[in-house]
């Protein structure tokens, strides 16, 4: 465990204890803030939290719905997630402005961050960098970050991968997929929808850096890489409806540009941790969404040169 992420641990630890009281048994949070607070107020977890809540996709939240998957009261449910929704506007709405990623522009609406300035409830281990020689000798370094909490979107892991010195990991043939897949096989770096849900437990994995430019025909024109480099390999989901990796009935070969625009992309979007990629919605993620599509559980970093 890296210096930073111990003082990110005791700055969460303290905050959590200076806005907790404990009243007759009951768990009663006095300043609620984010998703977490709610979930800790209303004695779930995070996780527990957010799958009641439901698919953002499809319109509001019913907290009676909600509320009986939890077992807790829905005023209180409600009352709680209305808290978050107000402690939160002011730093999520941002005016959109042009963000520049690897000498590319983008128009976003999202707040990013440096690593120094990671608010304290994004919780993060950078893990070991490795490398991989390609056939033409050059050398690549990779980095992953595991985000436990969650709540980086796309342009925020972008922002700070090349605040790192690099770009989000940009595979451009079999066998440099095959070693970012091997970084991050496990399900600890994947965010499921609810099996029981109209998503069948699909799964979202960690961000790489493939993009589509704004006006790009959907669903699988335009993609290109923020390294710059030519897009000539692809490795998107086929639909399997096996049942194990594919418990979905419905075609979800990607990209299928699937609800409001899915510009960005990382591995899933199958039942298991998988080496092939999903375009997804830009706001999977979003630090300080409380309803964002989704959480993304980690992002690679990929350098030109050894950053250590
Ligand atoms: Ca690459
Ligand atoms: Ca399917
Ligand atoms: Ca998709």
């Amino acid at each position: 465990m890296n210096s930073k992420l111990v003082t990110a641990f005791i700055i969460l630890a303290m905050v959590l204890t200076s806005t907790t009281v404990f009243a007759g048994g009951t768990q009663e949070v006095k300043e609620v803030s984010s998703i977490a607070d709610a979930a800790m107020a209303l004695g779930v977890t995070e996780d527990e939290l957010r799958k009641a809540l439901g698919d953002p996709n499809q319109g509001g939240p019913d907290f009676e719905a909600a509320a009986g998957k939890l077992g807790v009261s829905a005023d209180k449910l409600e009352k709680l997630m209305k808290q978050v929704g107000a402690g939160m506007e002011e730093s999520v709405e941002v005016e959109p402005y042009t963000l520049t990623l690897n000498g590319i522009d983008f128009e976003v609406i999202y707040e990013v961050f440096s690593w120094e300035d990671l608010p304290e409830d994004v919780e993060y281990e950078r893990q070991e960098i490795v490398s991989l020689t390609a056939e033409d000798g050059s050398i690549h370094y990779y980095e992953t970050v595991y985000v436990s909490t969650g709540n980086l979107n796309w342009y925020q892991a972008a922002y700070l991968a090349q605040e790192a010195g690099g770009y989000l990991a940009c595979p451009t043939t079999d066998e440099e997929n095959s070693l970012l897949f091997s970084l991050v096989d496990d399900k600890k770096y994947f965010w499921a929808f609810d099996e029981e849900g109209e998503h069948y437990g699909i799964s979202i994995g960690p961000f790489l850096g493939g993009y589509q430019p704004a006006g790009s025909v959907e669903p699988d024109g335009g993609w290109r890489w923020l390294s710059g480099e030519d897009w000539n390999y692809s490795n998107w989901a086929v639909n399997l409806d096996d049942g194990v990796i594919d418990k979905d009935p419905r075609d979800n070969t990607q990209p299928n540009d699937s609800g409001d625009g899915q510009p960005i992309m990382g591995f899933g979007e199958l039942n298991e941790p998988v080496p092939t990629w999903g375009d997804y919605m830009e706001a999977v993620g979003t630090y300080g969404l409380t309803r964002s599509p989704g959480s993304s559980f980690g992002f690679i970093i990929e350098y030109e040169s050894n950053p250590m």
